[in-house]
């Protein structure tokens, strides 16, 4: 019974009136040991630094907590438009130490700790990766949530909490060893459960059409099987501005009254097994980067964020707004992360005309006004289709909406061009086959308003080619958003040093505003400028030697060019074309070919997806050159390959501000963006690499002078793709040939015959997609111009600087204004701090 003078909604006196927390040293000193010795029952005899790292998180979140409220009762007061990032992935990685460079608190919690006997190093070090997501799509939804909080618009993120993240990478004997990854194990003191805003989500069953009062017809969906979706909220927080936004992840569950009925049959045990079923749902993220699920495990997932996020939006429009959905487009968005949750479009049909009565044409204007739909991939194997069978079982109701948005969008078609059979079948939302199926990527454009690619020459194949027909009859959907990447999290917090060297000569505002950085140009020239910046890249590249020491007892030197490819292993991103290369250096020291040598350290790290067996091949490849090449007298210190296990996010925050080369040498065409790019330009790494994805923008940025291009174009990897012919390449390129040779004659697996059979094909054939061995010269001699513009160190410290002042353009802060200039049109929210 609450207590008689329990007030909630009349703020004056009551409970929800909580006094500002300080920000001062010995404020947070106090609250770290109250929740330290009382929450955590912890004293110092305690071994473990996790309670303390807890300890110091709770108190953080309390001051995040506070501006949390306040924004969420801003945006309420304002009845702001609002955007929605419908996202399967949100990698998010660590959350401290961004908490803490947000709320401006770094300093002040580093000399706390400091009082208190504790490294706060130590203790950032201590949280485990929210590893929510596969790579660039999911790390890509968490840099935009920080920048929309930064830019102070009302956006909340909506996604899946999975109870297992990416898995944990092991190599032994060479190869990939998936370990899962229980995140939560210890809890996770960012989240709040929010019960209250439970929503029950449908599967199964079948549908019955009744005719309404009003002489209307009304669906319902019926004998369903029901899971309900909690919601577990976590603040994000804009880079020191008093905005806190939200990240909802929902959790599956069994309903209550799912359980009582299968209770009163007697089915006790049927009843707490369907407990387990109902949470399976969310128990873990598909490990498949940019390559086909079709599993009916994930289409529960797509659906339970589907239709849980919009339940969510709309019952909180409905609270304020009652049945009137007129202004409803006004007022409300939602961005679609790639087709995962792209059946939200039938989702919010369903919503609107069978819970809120409205009739087809209406609600159809709404879905088209308010679903915008941005595409991650051009390769086939990663668009999305389900077989209308398995849609029938599962969810019904949602296919027959589909099969009617089909009718209407044919009937467009055949007006736009009549006659033409061939259209009507390229472009239905069902591929006939001798399996139906729903073209999800087709539903996504029909029921979008905004269609975009993630780079210029991404978004202009998905114009000329995949999506062609959509272009012609709808030019105006389509646009392009280049990716960029989060400035907080990829130079403030991973490359302090440099941070501080960047703010001390230019100031602190490229924090907010990137393009700032090319007020470094003209410091490029300046001999003492280059010193500090030498140094800083030196001490970094110390730590990724530190780093790699934990698992290999390789000693590396830290005057060697430190050459870097971290990313999901994928034939497309050519990791073997890198391996090439390092057989190729291998075999030159071999020969004596070693004048003017410029000793080289090449990294490479990145997880294959469990069942993708080429990948595995790739990473037990360079594995065992590796074991060769380093463990050769003859080669020591002039070159070393190293894999790089379990890559993530953390390990990238160390990787990246210690490379000097980032490798980005994809097949032109192939990888849409490419984010790892930008991430590395930042820290005054320099590009080898092709004309693809964003590294075309990266090149425009930063000039010919300073990236090491090579390779085919898209359009002559198209054109040279029917005269292929890799074998007479290799004849005719000696040293090509060497390199062939060693791994034909087993000279990295002499005990181990065949293991590498499948990559030397799939490199020889004139079927090969990726296309390796045509740009294999061009790459070396890349390399070339690389090494010698390292033996330059002045001139290669000019190179890492101007890359770093050319990096303002790929900023999330960028993309996200241009999101919102012309898609979201949100006005931004400034959250008052004054009181
Ligand atoms: C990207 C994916 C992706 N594109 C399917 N597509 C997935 C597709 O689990 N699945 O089913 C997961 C991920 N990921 C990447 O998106 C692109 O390859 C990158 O080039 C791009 O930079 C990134 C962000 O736009």
């Amino acid at each position: 019974m609450p207590h008689r003078n329990f007030k909630i909604s009349r703020p004056s006196t009551s409970i929800c009136t909580l006094p500002e927390l300080g920000m001062e040293k010995q404020h947070l000193m106090a609250d770290f040991q109250r929740y330290y010795g009382h929450r955590l029952g912890r004293d110092e005899n305690c071994k473990s630094l996790h309670y303390a790292y807890e300890a110091l998180s709770l108190a953080i979140s309390d001051r995040l907590i506070e501006r949390w409220k306040k924004t969420y009762n801003a945006y309420k007061e304002s009845n702001c438009k609002r955007a929605n990032y419908l996202s399967m992935e949100f990698l998010m990685g660590r959350t401290l130490s961004n908490a803490m460079i947000n709320l401006g608190i770094t300093g002040v919690a580093e000399q706390a700790m400091y009082d208190l006997g504790l490294e706060i190093e130590e203790l950032i070090d201590s949280e485990f990766d929210a590893g929510l997501g596969n790579g660039g799509l999911g790390r890509l939804a968490a840099c935009f949530i920080d920048s929309c909080a930064t830019l102070h618009l009302p956006v909340t993120g909506y996604g899946l909490r999975y109870e297992y993240g990416m898995f944990s990478q092991l190599i032994i004997n060479g190869e990939q060893v998936e370990k899962p990854d229980h995140w939560l194990r210890n809890g996770n003191v960012w989240e709040i459960e929010r019960f209250e805003y439970k929503q029950a989500i449908k599967f199964g069953g079948r549908t019955e059409t009744h005719i309404d009062e009003r002489g209307r017809k009304r669906v319902c969906w019926i004998d369903t099987h029901d899971v309900l979706a909690v919601p577990y909220d976590t603040p994000i927080p804009g880079y020191q501005n008093g905005t806190v936004n939200t990240l909802r992840l929902w959790k599956a569950t069994a309903t209550e009254e799912f359980d009582l009925q299968e209770f009163n049959e007697g089915d006790y045990a049927e009843a707490v097994a369907a407990k387990n079923s109902a949470e399976n749902i969310t128990m873990v993220l598909y490990p498949n980067d940019a390559s086909e699920n079709g599993k009916v495990l994930r289409l529960k997932q797509q659906y339970l964020l589907a239709s849980a996020s919009l339940q969510d939006v709309l019952s909180i429009w409905v609270g304020r707004h009652g049945n009137d959905f007129t202004e409803f487009a006004a007022k409300n968005c939602f961005q679609l992360n790639d087709t995962h949750p792209s059946i939200a479009v039938a989702e919010l049909m369903r919503l609107l005309m069978d819970i809120y009565g409205l009739d087809w044409d209406h609600a159809w204007k709404i879905t088209k006004s308010t679903m915008a739909y941005t595409n991650h991939t051009l390769l086939p194997e990663a668009l999305e289709r389900w077989s209308v069978n398995l849609f029938r079982q599962l969810l019904p109701r949602l296919l027959e909406i589909i099969f009617d948005i089909n009718v209407h969008f044919l009937a467009e078609v055949s007006a736009h061009w009549p006659g033409d059979k061939d259209r009507l079948t390229r472009m239905s939302l069902i591929e006939e086959g001798h399996e139906q199926q729903v073209r999800m990527a087709y539903l996504a454009i029909v029921g979008s308003y905004s269609v975009n690619g993630v780079a210029e020459l991404h978004s202009k194949l998905l114009q000329q080619g995949l999506f062609c027909d959509f272009y012609e009859l709808w030019p105006q959907k389509f646009n392009n958003k280049t990716n960029g990447v989060t400035p907080r999290r990829w130079l403030a917090s991973c490359n302090p040093e440099l941070a501080d060297l960047i703010t001390k000569t230019i100031g602190d505002g490229w924090l907010t505003d990137l393009s700032l950085l090319k007020k470094l140009v003209p410091y490029a020239d300046d001999k003492a400028f280059r010193n500090s910046w030498q140094q800083i890249k030196l001490n970094a590249k110390q730590k990724l030697i530190a780093l790699k020491k934990q698992e290999h007892d390789i000693d590396l030197s830290v005057d060697a060019l430190f050459d870097v490819q971290v990313k999901r292993i994928h034939e497309y991103k050519r990791q073997l074309l890198n391996v090439l290369h390092a057989i190729h250096l291998y075999d030159r020291i071999k020969r004596g070919d070693t004048a003017n040598w410029t000793n080289r350290c090449v990294l490479v790290g990145g997880k294959a997806a469990p069942g993708y067996f080429m990948a595995k091949k790739i990473i037990k490849l360079i594995n065992n050159v590796g074991s060769v090449i380093n463990n050769d007298p003859d080669v020591g210190d002039k070159l070393k390959l190293m894999f790089l296990p379990n890559y993530r996010v953390s390990a990238m925050e160390i990787i990246c501000p210690g490379a000097d080369l980032s490798e980005q040498i994809s097949t032109a065409g192939k990888e849409a963006s490419g984010t790892g790019n930008m991430k590395f330009m930042m820290n005054g790494a320099i590009t080898i690499g092709t004309l693809d994805g964003a590294n075309i923008e990266i090149l425009e940025e930063v000039g010919n002078e300073n990236f090491f291009l090579f390779g085919l174009t898209e359009e002559q990897v198209e054109a040279s793709r029917h005269h292929y012919d890799p074998c007479a390449i290799i004849e005719q390129d000696e040293d090509l040939k060497r390199v062939m040779n060693l791994l034909e004659w087993a000279h990295f697996n002499q005990f181990e015959p065949g293991i590498f059979d499948a990559l030397i094909g799939s490199l020889k054939s004139p079927h090969d997609p990726w296309m390796t061995i045509a740009d294999f010269r061009s790459f070396v001699d890349a390399q070339k111009r690389v090494e010698a513009a390292y033996k330059d160190s002045e001139r290669w410290t000019r190179m890492s600087i101007l890359n770093c002042a050319a990096s303002g353009k790929f900023s999330t802060d960028r993309t996200i204004s241009e999101y919102n200039n012309e898609i979201w049109k949100l006005t931004p929210i400034k959250i008052d701090n004054s009181q």
